[in-house]
């Protein structure tokens, strides 16, 4: 992998932040585009702009045709078995929204039950409680104090009335891989339906959705060089074929009489008002442009980094690390007597982006017994010297601390 030639891609990195070179750190929360993604969002207003599966012109038809094309260029990403099984939508917030919405609110009565771990992100949090109001009752597994998953507490939780296992592919905040396989079979062997977020998964790593045998999956595009809104829910067919769409109006439709509609073929069924096309376009040449380079390479670059990163990290008096023993992408840490928020501001100062806060993790911060982590995160375009810089950057953090 040429960092370097990769670099150059990407225009923002060329941009001066405080009179210093932006070291974008903050990959987990968005991505940086390269050229090749900007260029083909322009290239589509230039040139294929209208609003798809409408009209019978030629524009419309390029419109369309971009926007299926992108559809499958996800089938074979994560190498799911068809069109059917794509559904475009905002983020991984909204994917677990219509799960929640369109299958669980049906599905599930009083008395069953809904398992999650405290790893998990808000938006694999908050979209479950809606259920309570229904009886259902959601249940936690806790990680053990290396930051892994809990296995044993997860087989000991699951039950008759576990009717799903909602599960983060790679948490936010510790960086661990969660035993996806494992966790799947544990689930349909149980009779649960399996749920993964691969929020920060899909964007880093190799991710087959027939290999994790999940029911569904959720990404965001704006994670992995895509625009922001654009995101996918993956569903098996069969599951989403039973399912009542959860947002309403134009394009979902077969037919409307004043009274009652019926409902489009899968996908769209799913895929309410103008879609977003751009985002589609934008999506489908980030695969490109990652698949060129490979995920496996993206994946192992992330590892080198991260393993330097914590080198680094050990040798700096006060540093904490938060992050799981088999983190990787990412390193979450505190600094004694500093402020997450602080950090991160003294850090821009050098041009430095790194976030700071909860994480859109409270639970889990509750669970480390903190109120907030400063996080450090990679992707392909980061390199040991930006490492470096942010390490030795602390140095400054404790200057200002210690007056
Ligand atoms: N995490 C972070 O800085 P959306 O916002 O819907 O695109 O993604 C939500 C989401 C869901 N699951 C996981 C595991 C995530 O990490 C995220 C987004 C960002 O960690 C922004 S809060």
């Amino acid at each position: 992998m040429n960092v370097e030639k990769i670099r150059e891609d990407f225009p923002i990195l060329k941009r001066k932040i405080n009179n210093h070179p932006l070291v974008f750190l903050d990959s987990a929360s968005t991505s940086q585009k390269p050229v090749q993604v900007i260029n083909a969002i322009k290239n589509y207003y230039e040139m294929n702009n209208a609003n798809p599966h409408r009209s019978i012109y030629q524009l419309c038809d390029e419109a369309t045709q971009m926007y299926e094309d992108a559809r499958k260029k996800v089938v074979k990403f994560i190498n799911a078995r068809n069109d059917e099984e794509i559904i475009f939508v905002r983020n991984t917030n909204e994917a677990m929204n219509i799960i929640v919405q369109s299958y669980a609110m049906d599905n599930l009565k009083e008395g069953d039950e809904v398992l999650l771990t405290v790893m998990e992100h808000h938006a694999n949090i908050v979209p479950w409680q809606m259920l309570q109001k229904k009886g259902v009752k959601i249940k936690f597994v806790d990680i053990k104090d290396d930051g892994t998953l809990d296995m044993d507490k997860l087989k000991d939780m699951m039950s008759k009335n576990t009717k799903i296992v909602s599960v983060t592919h790679k948490s936010n905040v510790l960086g661990s891989l969660n035993p996806i396989n494992e966790i799947g079979k544990i689930s349909h062997d149980n009779g649960s339906l399996f749920v993964v977020d691969g929020a920060q998964s899909v964007p880093n790593m190799q991710v087959d959705v027939n290999n994790i045998n999940c029911d569904f999956l959720a990404f965001s595009g704006h994670k992995m060089l895509a625009p922001m809104n654009i995101g996918v829910l993956y569903g098996k067919k069969e599951i989403l074929e039973r399912m009542e769409p959860f947002m309403r109006g134009s394009d979902m439709i077969k037919e409307v009489q004043l009274t009652e509609s019926t409902w489009n073929d899968l996908p769209w069924k799913f895929e309410a008002g103008t879609p977003n096309v751009e985002g589609a376009v934008g999506l489908s040449t980030a695969i490109d442009y990652l698949e060129k380079i490979g995920l496996d390479n993206v994946e192992k670059h992330e590892e080198d980094l991260t393993k330097h990163a914590l080198e680094r990290l050990r040798d700096v008096e006060g540093v904490k690390i938060l992050s799981a023993k088999n983190g990787n992408g990412m390193v979450s840490f505190h600094l004694s007597g500093v402020h997450s928020h602080d950090i991160a501001y003294i850090l821009n100062d050098s041009g430095i982006a790194i976030r700071s806060g909860h994480m859109c993790a409270q639970p889990l911060m509750r669970r480390l017994g903190v109120q907030s982590v400063a996080r450090a995160s990679f992707y392909l375009y980061n390199t040991k010297e930006e490492i470096d810089k942010f390490v030795d950057s602390l140095e400054n953090v404790k200057k200002v601390f210690k007056k």
